[in-house]
């Protein structure tokens, strides 16, 4: 049980919502600890996906008959809900997209056309590759230049050095809300208020903040705003990208096909309106009613039992590993969520993970996508456990015992 304190917070009935968490792995309890990586989907997302293909599934925005009528309806009510949840005020403004990573794409291809040599492009030195890669893409292309946000031992962002980098040349800001390897929960109202009036774009990578906090973006006043289903205990091969109506207007579509167009001819072709003008192809029906499931489930727990059931999590998973000789948490900003990367003496964090997957245990090993990061430390990779709400204190226990148990039989 969590120790958390709340009438609403029934532990076991969450767990049991989730059907995999019950399984056993190497003959022991599964105990999942990468829900940074992907987290898991209760029965309401794997119901809503198998009734949609059993009872209504066909192409969307066709017309013509019942079934296609029923798609649309269920796919359209998707994007409202992914909207009330964003808190947008316009369905316009909600793409569908694969995920994060093609939201970013997405926006950084749309924004090429507003850069030109010596413009800067400003990230943070704890991006994901996701939210620096399509930058250098777009500043090899424009000659814009990718400048980087520095951040403290602690990794924080360092906001002093930002207001430093900070300038007219800034057209973009894009910055993570949550990091993936460090938890670090960023002050991006304070980042967004600044570059806005410094006349930059900003884009927000809300990856790894969905899963444990409603992002408002109006309250935020970002001008992009992307997630994938995956971490927030929806479906594979969805996300989406917020954006602004009047910018998304402006913008250029970013990929050419069915669905985005109102007129093709050989001579011209004409854009479809929004949101479907950065929608080619048949989208990822099944998933974003999927994501609608996932979204209507948060909703029916209590958002705020929900955070503190996370800060008990990760209080005592801090407690536990902090008291384990050798170990070095790579992560310990004032305002994070309950992820911790950690290193032990002696131990490649690969066979950290090799050792803790004999115990049933789940984490990640590695560089997370976020190299940078890792060169800005000065190590190769970490050992990463990222929490989930579902998890509970025994489990963090049963994770900090066979830490124990790794580390005075293995490190040297
Ligand atoms: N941004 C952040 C902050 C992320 O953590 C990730 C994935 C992405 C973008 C990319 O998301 P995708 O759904 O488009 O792939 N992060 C991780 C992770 O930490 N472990 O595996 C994937």
């Amino acid at each position: 049980m969590n120790d958390a304190v709340n009438t609403t917070w029934d532990i076991e009935r969450i767990r049991g919502d989730f059907p995999l968490l019950s399984q056993r792995v190497n003959d022991k309890p599964l105990v999942y600890l990468d829900n940074g990586a992907s987290s898991q989907r209760p029965e309401a997302v794997l119901q809503a996906m198998d009734r949609y293909y059993r009872e209504c599934h066909s192409n969307v925005h066709r017309g013509a008959h019942t079934l296609g009528d029923k798609a649309t309806t269920a796919f359209e009510g998707a994007r409202a809900t992914v909207r009330d949840f964003l808190n947008a005020s316009d369905s316009r403004e909600i793409i569908w997209t694969r995920g994060t990573t093609e939201a970013i794409n997405l926006v950084a291809n749309g924004l090429a056309a507003e850069l030109t040599a010596g413009d800067e492009i400003l990230v943070s030195q704890m991006e994901h590759h996701a939210n620096i890669v399509p930058w250098q893409m777009i500043a090899e292309r424009t000659g814009a230049r990718v400048k980087v946000i520095a951040i403290s031992e602690r990794g924080e962002l360092d906001l002093e050095h930002f207001r430093q980098q900070l300038s007219e040349r800034t057209k973009v800001l894009a910055v993570t809300h949550v990091s993936n390897v460090l938890g670090t929960i960023n002050p991006i109202e304070t980042l967004i208020a600044e570059a806005k009036a410094s006349g930059a774009y900003t884009v927000i990578d809300g990856a790894q903040a969905v899963p444990h906090f409603q992002p408002d973006v109006k309250a935020l006043d970002c001008d992009f705003y992307a997630f994938s289903a995956h971490k927030m205990f929806g479906p594979t091969g969805i996300g989406a990208l917020y954006g602004r109506a009047d910018l998304l207007q402006a913008m250029p579509p970013y990929q050419g096909g069915g669905e985005m167009i109102e007129r093709v001819s050989f001579e011209k072709t004409t854009w479809n309106q929004l949101p479907y003008k950065f929608e080619a192809g048949t989208p990822a029906i099944a998933e974003a009613v999927g994501l609608a499931a996932a979204i209507d489930y948060l909703n029916s727990l209590d958002r705020d039992a929900i955070e503190q059931a996370e800060s008990v999590l990760l209080a005592r998973a801090t407690e536990r590993l902090s008291a384990i000789s050798g170990i070095q948490l790579i992560g310990t900003a004032d305002h994070k969520v309950p992820v911790l990367s950690f290193l032990i003496d002696g131990l490649h964090p690969s066979d950290i993970g090799t050792l803790l997957d004999q115990q049933g245990i789940a984490i990640r090993t590695g560089h997370h996508c976020a190299m940078p990061l890792m060169d800005h430390f000065g190590i190769p990779g970490t050992a990463r456990a990222s929490l989930a709400f579902y998890n509970t204190t025994a489990e963090i226990d049963q994770f900090g015992d066979a830490l124990e148990k790794i580390q005075r039989l293995f490190a040297a």
